[in-house]
């Protein structure tokens, strides 16, 4: 039987690669598949997997006069998020995982994990997923294939990245592709585990069908296997944003920033600036996603590796987010959100009236005041990025652009302010790495709690942290016109626990100071913490309805609060015990001497 199908692989495969062509017949003699199918990226494909997603119930087609091409999926109530307790760095050496990662042994993982991918494709169609991250023809660019026996996750990956024939092109015969292999298995969260292999270029995901577990471009390849490539080749996997801001005098400026899961990337990148900033343009480069690395000019160039977003659906409307609204008012996949009784989609934060009865995001039926949420928490939606209205003309270019910025933004309700510029990297690097943040529903666990989430990658980071944060201060070497890095907090609350600064596109107020400082346009004010807006010359809030208590509470700093945070970061470096590194402890040391001093 499996010989059969190994030969099967061999003879239907669109391709000579001799690697390639080994690897998947290996992995169908292991999952025994009825079926394999190469995908080539075609409209025709598109078609016939989403008829027979449509038949088999993955895909409810939504209204097509309310939003054509677009379609609801349900996953199992069980497999809502990524799942970080099951998520593995399997490296030789345990060490070499870091305290911050799930470590297990790579022959343990494949032994373990090949036992529940014995067979399980039996019955079943294993795809065949070419994929590209990063622009076709571009030097940032990597190539993966993943196999899964999911439609769902083929008709994601179509979405999210450049899949098909023009990837297997451009991989050629070369061997230099990550093996990525996907079964949705029985669902149960008892028998799920996604493994990663670093030094084989390896992933195996099994037992979930939710995003970030099974689209393997995503978070395993471009970020936990893209971070540690980027160690070993001199650049940076990072989970940031890439815009690109235009002044009316025509002058853009590219920031990348990072926010933790569900903390504002996809908003900010796609932002609508308020209308005291006419003849201003925000382009979105990217929404979840950087790899950067010097470009020739001595500047540090950044691509997106993804072709669409994955974004989250509450609490996007017309007013926060209307470019988000136009991206996803076609051909849109969406998951776990409610459906309306006319066949359109809708979740909490949208716009309008609440219906009077809706389908929840199980199938069940729902009633207005219900207290249970309509739509999943974190319910998304996996969207072409050329749906976006501001997608920048450079989000395709093989050679990125040149980072101005670089932002780091946790979720925090007190003690973090507004907006603060480094000092330098080295600073910066400290900024980012004492980054902390309240969890969010991207993830199983418990939300609102404060975690330590150096530069947004705690769960995405593919190596030691300790490490990475070395990489970091190291890089300063290779890149001699350095972005200049700032922290950001748009979640700071009052005492009655609404958030302070009214966020959005206001946020277009903290970015201009940013993009003024880049440019040298505006003199600072120095704190213990960095530099932040003076009083005079500094933030532009014309026009924006907040008062002067307010913005001094939104940007205000504790010396109370910031010897608790202290407390906090010490627990986090302790744990990198030796692999701390030196120039962020004396860092940490500067700080404290500011506050005692
Ligand atoms: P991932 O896709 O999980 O990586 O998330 P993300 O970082 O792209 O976050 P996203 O932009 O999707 O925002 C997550 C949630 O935060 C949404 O419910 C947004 O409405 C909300 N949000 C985004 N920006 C702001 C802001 O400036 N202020 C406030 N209060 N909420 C915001
Ligand atoms: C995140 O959690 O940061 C996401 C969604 O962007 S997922 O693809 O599931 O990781
Ligand atoms: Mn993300």
């Amino acid at each position: 039987m499996a010989s059969t199908q190994a030969a099967a692989a061999t003879e239907q495969a669109p391709t000579k690669n001799p690697t390639l062509l080994a690897w998947v017949a290996k992995m169908a003699a292991m999952t025994q598949p009825d079926r394999i199918v190469w995908c080539d990226g075609s409209e025709a494909e598109k078609a016939r997997l989403t008829e027979q997603a449509v038949k088999d119930g993955t895909l409810i087609p939504l209204n097509p006069k309310t939003r054509p091409g677009c379609y609801l999926h349900r996953s199992n109530p069980n497999d809502v998020a990524r799942v970080e307790h099951l998520t593995f760095i399997c490296t030789p050496n345990k060490t070499d995982a870091g305290p911050t990662n799930n470590w297990m042994d790579p022959e343990a993982a494949y032994t373990k994990l090949g036992h529940l991918f014995e067979g399980c494709m039996k019955g079943r169609t294993m795809y065949v997923v070419p994929y590209a991250m990063g622009p076709l023809g571009s030097p940032f660019t990597k190539i993966g294939v993943e196999l899964t026996d999911s439609d769902y996750v083929v008709l994601n990956m179509r979405i999210m990245t450049r899949m098909g024939k023009a990837a297997l092109d451009m991989l050629g015969d070369s061997d230099d592709f990550n093996r990525g292999l996907h079964s949705t298995g029985d669902v149960n969260p008892d028998r799920r585990y996604i493994c990663h292999f670093p030094q084989d270029n390896t992933i195996w995901s099994f037992g979930s069908g939710y995003g970030g577990n099974v689209l393997l471009g995503k978070k395993c390849l471009a970020l936990r296997i893209g971070s540690y490539l980027g160690r070993e080749e001199g650049w940076l996997a990072e989970h940031m944003l890439i815009l690109g801001v235009t002044s009316p005098k025509g002058e853009t400026t590219y920031v990348a920033a990072a926010f933790p899961s569900a903390c504002g990337k996809t908003n900010f990148a796609m932002m609508i600036p308020p209308k005291e900033y006419a003849g201003w343009k925000i382009e979105t480069v990217g929404d979840d996603i950087a790899w950067m690395r010097p470009g020739p000019d001595g500047r540090l160039y950044a691509i997106n590796p993804e072709a669409g977003y994955f974004g989250v659906v509450p609490g996007t409307n017309n007013k926060t987010n209307p470019n988000a609204m136009e991206t996803i008012s076609r051909d849109t996949l969406f998951t776990n959100v409610a459906l309306t009784p006319d066949g359109d989609v809708w979740w909490e934060g949208k716009d309008g009236e609440v219906p009077e009865e809706l389908i929840d995001w199980q199938g069940k039926p729902w009633k207005k005041g219900s207290p249970e949420k309509a739509a999943h928490p974190n319910s998304r939606f996996t969207a072409p990025m050329s749906n976006n209205p501001v997608l920048s003309g450079k989000a395709n270019d093989p050679m990125g652009v040149p980072i101005s910025a670089l932002i780091f933004g946790g979720r925090r309700s007190n003690t973090v302010p507004l907006v603060i510029q480094a000092f330098n990297w080295t600073h910066g690097v400290f900024l980012g790495a004492t980054m902390g943040s309240e969890t969010t529903a991207a993830a199983t666990g418990k939300v609102g709690v404060v975690r330590r989430d150096p530069m947004a990658m705690l769960p995405f980071c593919g190596y030691h942290m300790g490490d990475y944060l070395q990489h970091w201060l190291d890089m300063q070497k290779s890149i001699p016109q350095l972005p200049k890095i700032f922290q950001v907090n748009w979640f700071r609350q009052d005492k009655n626990g609404k958030f302070i600064w009214p966020g959005f596109g206001d946020n277009m107020r903290v970015l201009e100071w940013i993009v003024n400082r880049v440019h040298g346009r505006v003199p600072t004010q120095e704190t213990l913490l960095g530099w932040v807006p003076r009083q005079d010359q500094g933030l532009n809030l014309n026009g924006l309805d907040l008062s002067a208590e307010a913005v001094q509470e939104a940007t205000s700093i504790k010396e109370d609060e910031w010897k608790s945070e202290l407390k906090s970061q010490e627990v986090f470096f302790e744990q990198l015990g030796t692999k701390a590194p030196e120039a962020l402890m004396l860092q940490r040391k500067l700080l404290i001497a500011r506050l005692d001093g």
